[in-house]
């Protein structure tokens, strides 16, 4: 039987190519282990700098497997705890990664497997992606943190209505809905994702870490709060060596080489 997941290491990045085309990528309980896995393992590799989430054939995710999901004898049972084991744990880890997370939509990301790409650092989609709160259809509501997310993206109302009519957003209106760093076509998707990846890799990895936590408090606190909690950052990245490599570097007038991340990963 086919993995449901495909790990591959393009220099310091681990792409995670979700694996269960006939199914449009849908949710099993293996693939969660899978995913879950590989996420823990790559974020405790201080090589591997940033990590891209995709799809294997014509679809993104479909969200949960239905059918996994409706079979009496089937791993699932109780709704509540399936989430709290595996969707809860999956963008939980997702946000606390210190790595950057790109995910690389690339068709159809519907239920759950929107809100994962949603729950991702930066979200690039090729021409064929589709975003769908589909959980209205099926009586079921939005998880996997989109009815955190989703209004912080896109505004309460537009996420309103598409939580509730479940509408499919294209590519370019998830754009223009704020969902989306940039559309390719859909053959130069791996290539925009891997050259972001590059980017990240030439970047100082302490700061993007920090950032990335800085940015996530920014949604739950108030303005002096998040002020507290950039000063304490900012405390921690200013000791940091990649920040004195960063300025010295630049003084200088010398291309900085970094480390990898340090203490406080
Ligand atoms: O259960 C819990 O733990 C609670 C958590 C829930 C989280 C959730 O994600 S709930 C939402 C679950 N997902 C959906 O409701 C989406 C269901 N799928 C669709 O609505 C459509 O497939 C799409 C709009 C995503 C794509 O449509 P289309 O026309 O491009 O493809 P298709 O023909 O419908 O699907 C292709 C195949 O994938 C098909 O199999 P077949 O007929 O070729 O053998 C279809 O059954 C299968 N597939 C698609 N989505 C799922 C799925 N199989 C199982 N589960 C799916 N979610």
């Amino acid at each position: 039987m086919d993995s449901p997941l495909l790990t591959e290491r393009v220099g310091s990045c681990v792409i995670l190519t979700m694996n269960r085309s006939d199914a449009l990528n849908a949710f099993t309980v293996d693939m969660h282990r899978a995913l879950l896995d590989a996420l823990v393992v790559a974020g405790a590799n201080p090589e591997v700098r940033s990590i891209i989430l995709t799809g294997a054939g014509r679809g993104f995710c479909a969200g949960q497997d239905l059918a996994e999901a409706s079979d009496p004898n089937g791993p699932v049972g109780s709704l509540g705890e399936h989430l709290e084991k595996t969707y809860n744990r999956l963008v939980r880890t997702i946000r606390r990664l210190p790595v950057p997370v790109i995910a690389a939509v690339n068709g159809v990301a519907a239920g759950a497997g929107a809100n994962i790409a949603l729950a991702c650092d930066i979200v690039l989609a090729g021409r064929s992606a589709k975003f769908i709160q589909s959980f209205s259809k099926i009586s079921l509501v939005p998880d996997s943190g989109g009815t955190w997310t989703l209004p912080r993206l896109v505004g309460l109302q537009r996420a309103r209505a598409l939580a509730l009519l479940g509408d499919t957003l294209n590519a370019e209106q998830a754009q223009v809905f704020g969902m989306v760093w940039q559309v390719t076509d859909d053959d130069a998707l791996r290539d925009a994702a891997l050259a972001i990846a590059e980017r990240i890799a030439s970047l100082p990895p302490e700061g993007l870490k920090l950032t990335k936590r800085a940015l996530d408090t920014a949604m739950e606190t108030t303005f002096d709060r998040q002020l507290d909690i950039e000063r304490d950052l900012q405390s921690l990245a200013g000791q940091s060596a990649d920040n004195k490599e960063a300025v010295a570097a630049f003084l200088e007038k010398r291309p900085p080489v970094f480390g990898t991340q340090g203490a406080t990963r």
